[in-house]
């Protein structure tokens, strides 16, 4: 590294390109990005448990892959809750995230360890396993709609 300034510029783009310190050049970019990262989730999830439910043909490749997806996106919406961000955009977040952001981020983090589960279980190719792994998902997908979204 011979300047000085492109470690200081690599070093930016590495912390600024990480989904959990997510910055935004405005609210409403960040309500779109979480937005964004949960419809897609919510596709990936839908399958997944749509083959659990039986409503839609089991087709094992398509589960783990949705669920790996799934997984991956569970990662991304937390970063851009950023406080203040309940006005102006298409929100349903309720201010009451900032009052109790712990409480948020332990919901964020329970959902990352069950979508890890769900996604070691449609590995398996077993759709018995899949079963209690999607609705332990859907728990803590509603626990925290219930209390953080409008
Ligand atoms: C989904 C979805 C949700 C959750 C929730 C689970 O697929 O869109 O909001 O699961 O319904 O209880």
């Amino acid at each position: 590294m011979k300047h000085p300034l492109m470690l200081a510029t690599l070093i930016a783009i590495a912390t600024t390109s990480l989904p959990a310190t997510a910055q935004f050049a405005k609210p409403e970019d960040a309500i779109k990005y979480r937005q964004s990262a949960m419809f897609l989730m919510m596709q990936n999830f839908g399958r997944v448990a749509g083959m659990a439910q039986g409503k839609m043909p089991f087709d094992a490749k398509l589960a783990a892959d949705s669920a790996a997806n799934a997984e991956f996106l569970a990662r991304l919406p937390w970063g851009a809750y950023v406080e203040g961000t309940d006005k102006g955009g298409n929100t349903k977040v309720k201010a009451d995230i900032w009052k109790d952001k712990a409480k948020f981020m332990d919901y964020a983090d329970k959902l990352q360890l069950e979508m890890g589960k769900l996604s070691a279980a449609a590995k398996t190719g077993n759709v018995d396993a899949i079963k209690p792994a999607v609705g332990a998902v859907g728990s803590v997908c509603k626990s925290c709609h219930d209390a953080f979204r409008e």
